[in-house]
């Protein structure tokens, strides 16, 4: 952060970096590019925030006609609990994994380079719902100009790898450098683990830290898994929590979609109407610190709007209980919301 900044400067980048949405990002953009002072100092950052503005208003206006960037999107908004990215070098399964948690038919070839777009997709975990988002292989044969900006908007990535495949390490590596070049950096920390940015001593406000979860895929080939992963870690130093999976016969992807619930701390919530049960099928879902008030814009923006408090029935308050919209709420809350 540079120095002398303001207040209003210092809450505006606070919000750029929990935003994920990229509406809500542009939003906190502009808000930063306000209050920022205009001095010498500061020069270098403006021109940084001119330029996110610039690159998310081009993403937000979608592919033009007959241009440069005519084409699928290449920024998927967000959806569901979380968003999930899926990176990896090629042919290491991401499409094959994707098309099996959530039935997209992701194209899945047995050539690299068969993912040339950003295929969103949702998978179920019990009654929540997470976003996972197939990418195209990151290598340096195969160079993807709108790859950061892609990821703003992921909540975590699972690195896919065929650790058993020579040359997987160093594809990896050349992985991390490429999407270093673009300020994404992979870390082994997890929101479970407390807040990411807390733990970097200078986070960059425009570099995005993605949790990451290293995903073993092709176990039926490699049953052996865990001295590979060992010897990953020995080559390269990444200490990444990881599991084994097969996209083709499915084993450990039951564990992988437990695991990605309880580390990114889903909560779930769910509502009712006065006088009448709740509806337990569907919930809303939040992480963990969010409020009353991010529930209730889930609902809609009118109810978050107009809303004076709520009724909470759940572990961590009496039945019933008369509750503020700051009030944090806890997995498995049932709220009834008052406007
Ligand atoms: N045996 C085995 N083969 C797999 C598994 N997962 C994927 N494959 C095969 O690996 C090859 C590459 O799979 P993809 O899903 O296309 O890989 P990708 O990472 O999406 O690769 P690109 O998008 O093309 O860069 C295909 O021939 C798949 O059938 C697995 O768990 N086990
Ligand atoms: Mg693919």
């Amino acid at each position: 952060m540079p120095a002398n900044v303001t207040p209003a400067y210092k809450a505006a980048e606070a919000a750029f970096r929990k935003a994920r949405d990229p509406e809500e990002r542009l939003e906190c953009l502009r808000e930063m590019y306000r209050t920022i002072p205009k001095h010498k100092g500061t020069e270098h950052i403006r021109a940084d925030i001119k330029t996110r503005m610039k690159e998310l208003t081009e993403t937000l206006a979608g592919p033009k006609k007959g241009g440069a960037r005519s084409g699928p999107p290449t920024v998927i908004k967000p959806d569901g609990a979380a968003q999930v990215a899926l990176l990896g070098p090629p042919n290491s399964g991401k499409s094959a994994l994707h098309s099996r948690l959530t039935g997209s038919h992701s194209a899945s070839e047995p050539y690299p380079f068969a993912t040339q777009y950003p295929q969103p997709g949702m998978m179920p975990v019990g009654d929540i719902h997470l976003q996972l988002v197939d990418l195209p292989s990151v290598a340096p044969e195969h160079p993807i100009p709108w790859i950061a900006n892609a990821l703003q908007p992921a909540d975590c990535c699972l690195l896919i790898a065929d650790l058993a495949h020579a040359g997987t390490i160093d594809r990896i590596a050349a992985l991390h450098e490429m999407l270093a070049d673009r300020r994404v950096h992979l870390v082994d920390r997890w929101p479970v683990d407390g807040d990411i940015t807390e733990a970097i001593a200078d986070p960059d406000p425009f570099a995005v830290y993605l949790p990451t979860l290293l995903v073993v895929n092709k176990i039926d080939l490699e049953p052996e898994y865990r001295d590979d992963v060992e010897v990953f870690e020995e080559l390269t130093g990444y200490t990444y929590p990881y599991l084994g999976v097969s996209a083709l016969t499915g084993e450990g992807l039951e564990e992988l979609g437990r695991w990605l619930t309880q580390r990114l701390e889903v909560v779930r919530v769910y509502t009712k109407i006065p006088g009448q049960e709740p509806d337990m099928t569907r919930p809303f879902t939040v992480r963990r610190g969010q409020t009353v008030q991010d529930v209730a814009r889930l609902v809609h923006k009118d109810v978050a709007r107009s809303l004076r408090y709520a009724r909470v029935w759940g572990a961590a308050s009496f039945d019933g209980q008369q509750v503020g919209p700051d009030h944090q709420v806890v997995d498995g809350d049932v709220l009834e919301l008052h406007s």
